[in-house]
C-alpha cells in the first residue's frame, strides 16, 4: 500500500487549546505525524491539485477566511494563536465583519481549534495528501493511505472544530465521485463522531456515511452523532450512527463494525473512504475506549473483506508513543 505525507503538514503548531475549563497544551501535535512516519517506510510525495477540489466541499468565504485569518490576527495586534470567544448559536449568517474575533467565532463551533502561523499551509497540504492518495485508486491500487494532519472530520462546509479545518475525507469523496469511482461510502472509526462529514452529506443520497464512536451523550462533540440521526431529505437513511459507551473494548466494538460494514455493502458502495482515528486505543490520553493493537489488525481485515477500493485517511489519535505502531498495525490488516 502506498503511503502519503507532505512535510508542510508539520508547519501547523498551535500552543494551546481550551479544555475542560483551562488552557492546556495542544493535543494535536507535530509529534503525531512524526510517530507515524517513523513507524513505516517508503513515503510518497504529495501532488498539488489546487483549490478546486476544496471548493467542491467548502464555501468560498470560509476558505478565504482560513487563508488570511492568522494575518488578520497579527494585524489586530495579537500574539499567540488566533482563537475565538463568541460563537453564534442562532441564525448564523456569513456577514462581513471588521473584527477578526467576530470572524473566528462565525466559522468555528469550539475553542479547541486555534489558528497559528502555519495552519493554512498545513491544512491545505493535508487535503492535497488525501487527494494524492485517492489518485492511486484510479490507478488500480486496492488500498491507499493518506497521513492527513491536521485531521478533517469535524470540519463542515463553513466551519472548523475539533482540531479540523478542511474536511479531507469529504474532499476525497467528492473527488472520487468526479473521477467516476462512486457510489462512495465513508466509514468513520475515529473515537469522536465525524460531525463535519455527516453534516456535509446529511441531505445527500450519493454518499453513505457510517460512524462508530463514543456516545455523544458523554463525549465530544456532544451535539451530533446520536443514533437517531439518519440523514434528511434525499439523504434519509444514508447516514448511520453507532454510538458506543465509554469502556468499549475490541470484542464489544466488533458487532458495531459488522453492522456498519453490512450497511455499506447493502447500500451498494463501489468505493470506500475510511476516516481512521487511533484515539480508540486504550492508552489515548483524551479518549475512553479500550482497543488494543491487535484489534486494529482485525478491524482492518474486516474492512478489507468488503473488497472495495479503499482510501484510508488519518483523523485522530493522541497517544504519541503508541501511535505509529498502532497505525502500522491497522494498515497491516489490509
Ligand atoms: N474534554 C479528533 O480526534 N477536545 N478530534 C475535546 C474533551 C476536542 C478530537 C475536549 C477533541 C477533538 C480529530
Ligand atoms: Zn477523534
Amino acid at each position: 500500500m502506498k503511503l502519503f505525507f507532505d512535510e508542510r503538514q508539520a508547519e501547523h503548531a498551535p500552543e494551546r487549546e481550551l479544555h475542560n475549563g483551562e488552557f492546556v497544551p495542544y493535543a494535536e501535535t507535530v509529534e503525531r505525524p512524526r510517530s507515524i512516519v517513523g513507524a513505516l517506510d517508503d513515503w510518497q510525495p504529495v501532488r498539488d491539485f489546487g483549490m478546486e477540489p476544496l471548493r467542491a466541499v467548502h464555501d468560498a468565504d470560509y476558505l478565504a477566511f482560513l487563508e488570511r485569518a492568522y494575518d488578520g490576527w497579527v494585524a489586530a495586534g495579537r500574539s499567540g494563536d488566533a482563537i475565538g470567544y463568541s460563537f453564534p448559536v442562532v441564525r448564523r449568517r456569513a456577514l462581513k465583519f471588521a473584527r477578526i474575533d467576530a470572524e473566528i467565532g462565525l466559522y468555528s463551533f469550539d475553542a479547541s481549534t486555534p489558528i497559528a502561523a502555519g495552519t493554512w499551509t498545513s491544512a491545505y497540504w493535508s487535503a492535497q495528501c488525501a487527494l494524492t492518495a485517492l489518485e492511486r485508486l484510479t490507478a488500480g491500487d486496492k488500498h491507499s493511505f493518506a497521513l492527513c494532519r491536521p485531521p478533517g472530520h469535524h470540519a463542515g462546509r463553513d466551519y472548523m472544530g475539533g482540531y479540523c479545518y478542511l474536511n479531507n475525507a469529504a474532499i476525497a469523496a467528492r473527488r472520487a465521485q468526479a473521477l467516476g469511482l462512486g457510489p462512495v461510502a465513508i466509514l468513520d472509526i475515529d473515537y469522536h463522531h465525524g460531525n463535519g462529514t455527516q453534516d456535509i452529506f446529511y441531505d445527500d443520497a450519493s454518499v453513505f456515511f457510517a460512524s462508530i464512536h463514543a456516545d455523544p451523550a458523554t463525549d465530544y462533540p456532544f451535539y451530533w452523532g446520536h443514533a437517531d440521526e439518519r440523514g434528511e431529505g434525499a439523504g434519509e437513511e444514508a447516514t448511520l450512527n453507532l454510538p458506543l459507551p465509554r469502556g468499549t473494548d475490541g470484542a464489544a466494538y466488533r458487532p458495531a463494525l459488522d453492522r456498519a460494514l453490512a450497511a455499506i455493502s447493502d447500500w451498494g458502495a463501489k468505493c470506500l473512504i475510511v476516516s481512521f482515528g487511533a484515539d480508540t486505543h486504550s492508552s489515548d490520553p483524551i479518549s475512553n475506549f479500550l482497543l488494543e493493537r491487535p484489534d486494529y489488525v482485525e478491524i482492518a481485515g474486516a474492512i478489507s473483506g468488503l473488497g472495495l477500493p479503499t482510501l484510508i485517511v488519518m483523523e485522530g489519535g493522541y497517544a504519541v508513543g503508541d501511535l505509529g505502531a498502532n497505525v502500522a498495525a491497522f494498515l497491516s490488516g489490509f
